[in-house]
Formats: C-alpha cells, sequence, structure tokens
C-alpha cells in the first residue's frame, strides 16, 4: 500500500469504529453510563474514556511526540491499576467529559495522521500503531456489548436479524496430516501474539464443519451432562458445583433466553453462545470427542491443500465481506448454521469467522521466536496456563480485530463473552491413512 492509502485506510478505519463506540454508548442515558452493570465489567463511561486514552498515550504522545492532552487521568485508565470491579468508584470522567475527551485526543490524531513520517520506525510501519488503536477500540467496543448483554432493562440495541440457513451443514470435515503455516509476518496490522509465522505439523484430525448448537447443547443439558461428573475435568467440576452451573449463561432452562434485554425462544441452530470453557470441555467429552488445539482450529481455517499455503481466511485472501461472516454487530446474534456458504473453507468447515468466538483447549503462549510489540502488556503479561485461547471472533468482533490468525484469550470460568465452540477428534487410523495427503 502506498502511502496515501495507508492513511486513507487509517482514517476511515478510526472514523467507523468511532461511530461503533458512540452508537454504544448513547444508546444508554447519563445514569446507566457510569453504572456497573456486573463486577465482570466496566461502566460503559470508562471504556469510552480509556479508549481515547490509548489513542492519547500511544498516537499524541508516542507516535506525534506531542503535549499530553490529560496526563492526570492515566492512572484512572490504566488497565492494570484498578481491577474492573472498582472502577465504579473512581474519579471517573463523567459521560459530557468523556465525550469531549475523546473528540480531542481524534483531533490531534486526525492532524497527526496528515504530517507523520510512516517510514523508518517499525511503530508506525504501515500505520501499524494507528491499527493497533483502531483494533484496542474495536475489542473494547465488543466488551461493551457485552456489558449491554449483562445490563438489565429494557431493550436499547436493535439489529437486523442474521440471515437464514442456505445450506445443510452437519458432521465433521476430515483434515488430512501433514504441516502447515500457523501465525503470521506478513499482516501489517497482526499484533505480536500472531506472530511470528512458523510451521506446525499435525497428525490427520476430523473437525466439527459447525459450531455446536444450542440444540445440541440443550440434548447434552437433557442427558443430565450438568450432573455427570464423568463429562467434567476436576477443576470443571469443581467449577460447575461452586458456581452452580445448569446450563448456558442467559438460558432460563424452559426452552427461553435473554438478549440485550428480551426474552425470546432458543434457535436450535443457532451456535450457542455464553458458555464456559469448562462448559465447553465438558460437552466435547460426552459427544465423544475433544476441543480442537489451537493449531487445529487454524489449519482448519487457513489451510489451502491445494497451494500449500495458509490463506488469511477461510474463503481466501479477501477482506471480510458481509456473505463471508456474521461480524461487526450488523446482527445482534450468532446466525443459524449453514447461514454462510460463502464462508467455508476449502476442506468445507463453515463458520470460523464471526457467530461465536471458539474455544480451543490450547493455553495462551508465544509463538516460537515471539517478541513483544509495541508493550509487555499487550499480550506476554498473559502467557501461562491460567488463560484459554479463543479464536474466530463472534457477531460482536469488528472485522478490523478479527483474521485467521487472530488470538483472544480469557479464563476458562469466563462466560459473559460471545463464546461458543466446536469440537474435534484425533482421526481414526483407517480414515487418517486415507485421502488426500500432503507431503512435506
Ligand atoms: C484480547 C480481548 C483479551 O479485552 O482484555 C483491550 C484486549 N487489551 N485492552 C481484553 C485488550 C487491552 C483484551 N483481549
Ligand atoms: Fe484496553
Amino acid at each position: 500500500m502506498t502511502d496515501l492509502d495507508v492513511r486513507a485506510r487509517v482514517a476511515a478505519e478510526l472514523e467507523r469504529t468511532r461511530r461503533r463506540s458512540v452508537t454504544l454508548t448513547d444508546a444508554v442515558d447519563d445514569d446507566d453510563l457510569v453504572r456497573q452493570h456486573s463486577p465482570l465489567m466496566s461502566p460503559l463511561v470508562w471504556d469510552l474514556a480509556h479508549v481515547g486514552n490509548q489513542e492519547e498515550l500511544w498516537l499524541v504522545r508516542d507516535v506525534g511526540g506531542r503535549e499530553p492532552v490529560r496526563q492526570d487521568i492515566d492512572h484512572l485508565y490504566d488497565a492494570f491499576k484498578h481491577p474492573r470491579k472498582d472502577r465504579p468508584q473512581l474519579p471517573l470522567l463523567g459521560p459530557a467529559e468523556a465525550r469531549a475527551y475523546t473528540r480531542t485526543v481524534r483531533d490531534k490524531v486526525l492532524d497527526l495522521l496528515d504530517r507523520v513520517e510512516l517510514e523508518g520506525r517499525p511503530l508506525v510501519e504501515q500505520g501499524f500503531a494507528f491499527g493497533m488503536i483502531v483494533q484496542h477500540e474495536q475489542q473494547h467496543d465488543e466488551t461493551m456489548l457485552a456489558t449491554h448483554q449483562l445490563r438489565a432493562g429494557p431493550p436499547v440495541l436493535a439489529a437486523a436479524p442474521p440471515p437464514r440457513p442456505a445450506a445443510a451443514v452437519d458432521g465433521e470435515a476430515l483434515i488430512p496430516a501433514g504441516p502447515f503455516t500457523m501465525g503470521t509476518s506478513a499482516e501489517p496490522w497482526a499484533l505480536d501474539n500472531e506472530r511470528p509465522a512458523h510451521t506446525v505439523d499435525l497428525p490427520a484430525y476430523l473437525i466439527d464443519r459447525a459450531p455446536v448448537t444450542n440444540r445440541q447443547f440443550q440434548e447434552f443439558v437433557d442427558a443430565g451432562g450438568y450432573e455427570d461428573p464423568r463429562w467434567w475435568s476436576p477443576e470443571g467440576w469443581e467449577h460447575r458445583q461452586r458456581a452452580g452451573l445448569a446450563g448456558p449463561m442467559h438460558w432460563h432452562g424452559d426452552g427461553t433466553y435473554t438478549r440485550f434485554g428480551r426474552r425470546e425462544p432458543l434457535v436450535p441452530d443457532e451456535p450457542v453462545v455464553h458458555v464456559c470453557w469448562y462448559e465447553a470441555e465438558a460437552y466435547a467429552a460426552w459427544a465423544g470427542k475433544r476441543l480442537p488445539t489451537e493449531a487445529e482450529w487454524e489449519k482448519a481455517a487457513r489451510f489451502d491443500p491445494a497451494t500449500g499455503r495458509s490463506r488469511r481466511y477461510p474463503w481466501g485472501d479477501e477482506d471480510p465481506a458481509e456473505h463471508h461472516a456474521n461480524l461487526g454487530q450488523r446482527h445482534l446474534s450468532p446466525a443459524p448454521v449453514g447461514a454462510y456458504p460463502g464462508g467455508a473453507s476449502p476442506a468445507g468447515v463453515h463458520q470460523l469467522i464471526g457467530d461465536v468466538w471458539e474455544w480451543t483447549s490450547s493455553d495462551f503462549h508465544g509463538y516460537p521466536g515471539f517478541a513483544p510489540f509495541p508493550y509487555r502488556e499487550y499480550s506476554e503479561v498473559f502467557f501461562g496456563p491460567e488463560y484459554k485461547v479463543l479464536r474466530g471472533g463472534s457477531f460482536g468482533t469488528d472485522k478490523a480485530a478479527c483474521r485467521g490468525t487472530f488470538r483472544n484469550w480469557d479464563y476458562p470460568i469466563r462466560r459473559q463473552i460471545f463464546a461458543g465452540f466446536r469440537c474435534a477428534r484425533t482421526a481414526p487410523s483407517e480414515l487418517a491413512s486415507s485421502g488426500p495427503r500432503s507431503e512435506a
């Protein structure tokens, strides 16, 4: 991309992203903005000023070398200084101040974008720091959408329903044994944890062609899955007992659930959402399967057997369009299985991108050759066994913060995020040796 293209793209992405933040925060009154809807979440007004503060720190001060706008508030919006549950008690900017602050910062950034030299510093090469800030705000927009889902009271958000299924999708796809390229060294706005590209060799495996649906998950519930420790890991069972889990979050146990303030019957063909990693693990065991590893998920999503290379997305290298995937809060729910035939991978695996984040069995670690960039606190401080990796993005994720290599992570007990899963299993030997093979 030329410099001019990078600048135009950055400006468009910043604008598109801010419109979403404004929609999510203008949807409720001031009282609602400063209130904490769940101890798991910040007040919405905190997210709003926090995205402005990160934009100030990275773009106005670091990239631009300009004077601080509000250095005095940095500590209030440092996510490492104050846990979410304590944020409502802080002397935060009020709704009007937070809005004015984010606008002031944005005006400075747009001014800077016209003048800044985009070459010679890794931080701004191909607009990286701007892309990082776009993705940061988009990630908080998804977090704000999760806050909306937790908020009590009448509905304030609306969107068109997702598309209907256009194809019947069931069963599993066989991914033959062999190496593939995982991660990326090429994607200009990829974050540090997606880098570098490296080869991973996997044995043959089967992966579900679609995420697990409400109908399938209901069968697990009806079969007494939540009462049978056989399906749960010891930690999972302990958590199930302690937290009193009996079904996905927001289900009422009578075939209805609440989404963004509306109580409705569950849609059987929709991917199940709001399950924690332990629930996903238990379902998979009950189904005689397991969760895919992160590498299995990515190979199913990116590997093209015809060329032997890894694609940016399951459908190819083009940026996500509306017919590829349910992304970007265009619809406020996952789409039923079969609704996105245009987004299938070469192996015929559907809806890997969008709809629901998919839990994998993998802990969050750096790839071989990982280098923190531009700061350790983005990813590296979270590496270790406490966090599980999620892949693929949800209906609440923007396309700027979602691709075949994008990695999300959370604690295995979390279910306020838009997370579901699909299952996998190691291919039985008679399948593993038949079919197309990619010889390394
Ligand atoms: C990658 C979604 C786990 O929300 O904690 C936001 C993204 N990092 N601000 C998070 C993030 C800093 C992060 N996740
Ligand atoms: Fe943040």
